[in-house]
This record gives structure tokens, sequence and C-alpha cells, in this order.
């Protein structure tokens, strides 16, 4: 039964929800919402501004008559001379670790700008973190609505704060709200998903440290994943230890830091849930440092031979702190190489990850993609016995790159370095079909090497509940698919928890409302699947569905039927991810409609907005 919580704390980590975008768009029972209760709420119409101190010591922080957005009054934060100086808020002092807090706010500056809401705390290191909650900019007061964070016991002095990268404007804020956010208990009489599909494959998800605070979304991992992958924290930027690196005073020698895994891997200890190490060697989210001699951020490339020495004892850093730290962890596969190929199965550019997603430093050193064999070959070497390696991309449904991929693995296959093909599965309802799904899905069975769906996520830009109702067919379709290979699948990986915390939350991807609550595509995908205690019995019928992509408007990314700086906002956060440079279908991402998404759709759209030409 759904229902009322009592608060808990427990371990995790800073939990952030993109600011623009309503967190939740899915319907929520209403009877199930149980009630937010503010922390601290202020007009500043008392004039008291003492919940907020300057960020360097030099602001001036008082309330105002100049600008109101409510009210007479607003806080007014001037003195400003650099980006950064700004007003903070702490949060350690009024809340406690482990708890989802909402935070809301109207800013404005005297002209157009941008303003930006950030974490700031230090981690269990001593080391001073910020994690950006997200930012908005224009001339008029905007709105910081509902954004979710949630700190950890070894944060601390954390604080929440404004600045604006202009730095001669000052910065006014009304309408300042902190809330302790809604809590929810999970479904506990419905069916697990692991035990639905026992006989079939392992069912995970991917979790944040920030997602897997709250008590709930522990339970709703705990009832339906036996399999958990740390989205962000075992990547390269989040184990490189810069400090110690250097500290060696060899150039080829990366140390690695487990602090940011800690929540999620000591939660899988505790639990004994098998993990899904991600990932080893990737283009992305890799410090440029790393890349470069005697890691000058931004200076001359390594050589190829300091390069694979670099490889090699990254590799061998990780698994051995694994091994020293979580000895009981069954770390029974591992992404080794991420995302190398185009659609079309060629390389990525050479050059440094500037967000374009085309290009990888790796292929500017290496020249080519043969730093993949490489990287298998010390991950052979490094990782332990009954941990399976894989290579794990995305538009792997793509024929250029299903080739591509599978003519990498079957040489890999022969040189006994790969154990499996990773299909990361973000798809979308209108793309691709479930039949050109199961074709790669078929090509890559015939290498006879595992498979591990291993991001499975689809969007849906129609929210009622006919468009709910079609994720749900699609979400059928392609688990069906995957039954159907059951044979040659060891696991289904669902890239995330609630839509609420998806990357892709704005088109709710995922099988659970914001609540918790079960989505039709939940319903979908245990319909007829029974455990059996055999893997061989179950016919399915496959789905076979052509779908149109959804309608769509350039520019209007959150789709809420406006054009406006939350829409510019939302671009600027999408240009991080890992679009494909040539999107299958159309996205209003690609405002100037040429076919891609990059600098070129912001800069356009920035100008739409100002007006300018
Ligand atoms: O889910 C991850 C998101 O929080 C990060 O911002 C993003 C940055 O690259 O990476 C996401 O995870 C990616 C995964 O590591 C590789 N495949 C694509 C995933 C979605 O972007």
């Amino acid at each position: 039964m759904k229902g009322k919580k009592i608060l808990s704390g427990l371990m995790g980590a800073v939990m952030l929800c993109t600011a623009m975008v309503p967190s939740f768009t899915g319907s929520i029972p209403a009877e199930a919402a149980a009630e937010a209760v503010s922390i601290y709420s202020t007009g500043f119409e008392d004039g008291d501004v003492s919940g907020f101190i300057g960020r360097s010591g030099n602001e001036t922080i008082t309330a105002t008559t100049e600008q109101a957005y409510s009210g007479s009054q607003s806080m007014c934060i001037g003195g400003r001379t650099s980006g950064w100086h700004g007003a903070k808020i702490s949060l350690s002092e009024r809340g406690q670790a482990g708890v989802e807090y909402s935070v809301s706010a109207m800013v404005k500056s005297k002209w157009y700008s941008t303003i930006s809401m950030t974490l700031e705390y230090y981690d269990s290191t001593g080391t001073q973190k910020y994690t950006p909650l997200g930012s908005v900019s224009g001339d008029g007061w905007m709105e910081f609505s509902d954004v979710k964070i949630t700190f950890t016991s070894d944060m601390t002095d954390v604080y929440v704060y404004f600045e604006s990268s202009d730095a001669q404007v000052d910065i006014y804020v009304d309408d300042f709200s902190l809330e302790s956010a809604a809590v929810y208990d999970i479904e506990e009489d419905i069916k697990s998903l692991k035990d639905v599909y026992a006989d079939y494959f392992k069912i995970g998800g991917a979790v944040t440290a920030s997602e897997l605070a709250p008590q709930t979304a522990q339970d709703l991992i705990l009832k339906h994943y036996n399999s958990l992958t740390p989205g962000n924290e075992m990547k390269p930027d989040a184990l490189l230890d810069y400090n110690a690196t250097i500290a060696t005073g060899s150039n080829v020698d990366p140390q690695v830091n487990l602090a940011s895994a800690r929540s999620i891997l000591n939660f899988c200890r505790d639990n004994n849930i098998p993990v899904r190490g991600h990932v080893l060697v990737w283009h992305q989210q890799t410090p440029d440092w790393f890349f470069r001699e005697d890691y000058q951020e931004g200076g001359t490339w390594a050589s190829e031979e300091v390069m694979l020495q670099r490889m090699e004892n990254y590799i061998k850093n990780v698994f051995a702190a694994l091994e020293e730290e979580y000895p009981t962890v069954n770390f029974y596969a591992y992404d080794v190489v991420n995302e190398c190929y185009l659609d079309d199965g060629s390389a990525r550019q050479p050059g440094a990850n500037d967000g374009s997603q085309q290009t990888s430093p790796w292929v500017q050193i290496f020249g080519d993609n043969s730093f993949i064999e490489h990287a298998f070959r010390f991950a052979r070497e490094y990782a332990p016995e009954g941990c399976k390696l894989y290579y794990n991309d995305f538009n792997e449904y793509q024929p250029g790159k299903t080739q591509a991929m599978y003519d990498m693995a079957m040489d890999l296959k022969e040189k006994g370095l790969i154990d499996g093909i990773g299909m990361q599965s973000h798809l979308d309802v209108g793309f691709p079909t479930v039949s050109a799904y199961e074709k790669a899905l078929e090509k890559f069975a015939s290498t006879g090497l595992d498979i591990q769906v291993t991001e499975l996520d689809i969007t849906t830009t129609d929210t009622s509940e006919a468009g709910f109702e079609k994720q749900a067919e699609i979400y059928s379709g392609i688990m069906d698919a995957c039954v159907k290979y059951a044979d040659s699948i060891s696991a289904v990986v669902f890239w995330g928890t609630t839509d609420d915390k998806s990357w892709r939350a704005a088109k709710c991807p995922l099988l659970f409302n914001g609540d918790y609550s079960a989505k039709p595509a939940y319903y979908a995908i245990i319909d007829g699947i029974e455990s059996t205690g055999t893997t061989t019995t179950t016919t399915t019928t496959t789905t076979t569905t052509t779908t149109t992509a959804a309608a769509y408007v350039p520019g209007d990314v959150n789709y809420d039927g406006r054009l406006n700086v939350f829409d510019l906002a939302q671009l600027k956060m999408d240009i991080h991810q890992p679009w494909p440079a040539v999107y299958p279908i159309d996205i209003p991402q690609d405002y100037n409609q040429d076919g891609s998404f990059n600098m070129t759709d912001i800069v356009a759209f920035a100008k739409f907005l100002v007006g300018a030409k």
C-alpha cells in the first residue's frame, strides 16, 4: 500500500533534478501524494534576509523595494565584482541527510543575464564540491521550480547558492522556498520484476548516488532489481584522483579514489546486489588532463606510448581498489569500452571531448579505434575472475553501427578478450520499431557472445493516458524480443528508477512514476511473463510495431508548447548529453533544422529569444 512515510535519513549523495523541466509529468494519483513540509520560505516582505550570506563576504545582501516578483520587496545581492559572487543559504543547518528537499525561487537581474543555482558542500575527503542545480537566462523574473536536492551524511557545510556569470549585475531573489519533498512508499503489492524474469535474465537498474539516497528508492531497487549499475560514480571522471596522481611523481600511473561510488557500492555490498561496472574507457566523462603530457589540462596530447601505460595502470588500479575495498561485492559485468562508433559504423573524429560528441581524445592519440583492443587486453588481465567484459554503445540498432560492433566483437572474441555486447537501448516510442531492434539483437546473438541490455529507457513526448499506453506497448514488444533471445541475454538493465530522476525526465522514459507507482509500461512487461523454472519453454509473440515520430516544434525542448528561456536552459543541458551526430528522428533540439544538434542550435535559439537576426 502506498502512503505517507516517516522521513528517514540515510547514505546517498547529492540529488538534483532539472530545474526548468517540471520534474514529473506523469499521473500521480491524488490520494497517494504525501505532503511537502515547508522548512524555510520567504518573500522578504518583512525585510529579513538573514537566512542568506554572501559567498565572498564582500556582497551586500539587503531587502529592497527596487524589484519584487510578488508583494513589494525582494532580496538584492549587490556589490558583486566576480561571476562567482552570490548569496548562499545553508541546507545542512536546516535539513537532514537522506531526506529529499525541494527548492523554488524567482530570480532576475537588471538586464539579460544567466543566473545559476548550485549546491556547494565538502565531501568525505574534505574537498569542496559544486553540483549545478540549473540555470535560467533572460531579462525578467525567471523561475527555479521544485528543484530536488538530497544530501548525505558524509557531506558537510551544504549550501544552495545563486550566482551569475555576469559579474556586474545585482541579483534579485524573491519567493524563495525550501520544503522537504513529498515522500512516498513503494507499491509492495505488485510483482517483483526480478522475480517475474527470474527464468530469463537479471533485471537491473542504473542509479546515481543521489537517486539512491531516499529510502523509498532503495526499497524500489531491493524489490525489483538484482543488478545495479552506478550511473555516474564509476566513470573515469568520478574515479580519477588528480592530486594523488600528481603526487606519485609518475607520468603514467593514474590514481583512483572510490569516494564517489561508495554509497552505491556499500548498498550493493550490504544487500548482496551484483554490480555492473560502468565504464573504464570512454571519450566522455574523462578529464582532459588524463590525455595530456604531464597531466596539464589543455596542454600537448600525450603520446600513444604514454597513454597505453596510463590505460593499463588506470584499469589495474580500478580493479585493485575494488578488490581491496569491496572484496565481497560481485562485479559480475563491466563495460570496458563505451561508445566508439558513429551511427554509420565509422570511428569518432580525433579531438578533445568538446561536447559535440563527435570527437574522441582516444582517437586523437591512437589515430583510430585500435585502443579498444588494448583496453580489453588490460581488462582481461586485471579484472577479477567471473567479471564478464562488455563493449557498450547506443543507437546499436542502426545498421552501420550494428555491423561495426559485430565485426569488432568477433575479432575480440577470437582473441578471447571480450565476453559480451552491451546494447544501451535508449529508445523512443517513435523509433526504432521493435522489429528493427530485434534485428540487431539477432545479429549480436549470432556472435555467440553474451548480450546485456544495459541502459533501457523509452521516451514519449505524449504523456497522456494514451501516450503511456503506447509506451507500454513498445516496452512490451522490446521485452518480448528479449525473452525470445533469453538464451543469449544475461541481464536487462533500466537506466534509472523513476521518471522524475531520469536523464530524460521530460520524456518520462521509465517504468515508475515520480511517486514510485508503476506505470502502464510496468504492467505491460509483466503481463504474460511467468517464471517457470526453465529458460526454454516459454514462447512469446513479438509485437512488430510501426510508429511515427511524435509531433514536435523546433526549440520546444520541454514540450510545453512555448518557446522561452526554459527551452534555452534545457538546450544548454542537453548539449552535454551524448546525442548522436544525426539523430534518427526529428528532435526539437535541432532548432535550426540542419539535421544535427550542436552549438549552432543554441546560438540560433538564443538569438531568436533576444530578437537578434
Ligand atoms: O545518466 C548519465 C547522466 O547522469 C550524465 O549526465 C550523462 C553524461 O554523459 O551520462 C549519463 O549516462 C550515460 C551513460 O554513461 C552512457 N550511455 C548514455 C547515458 C545517458 O547519457
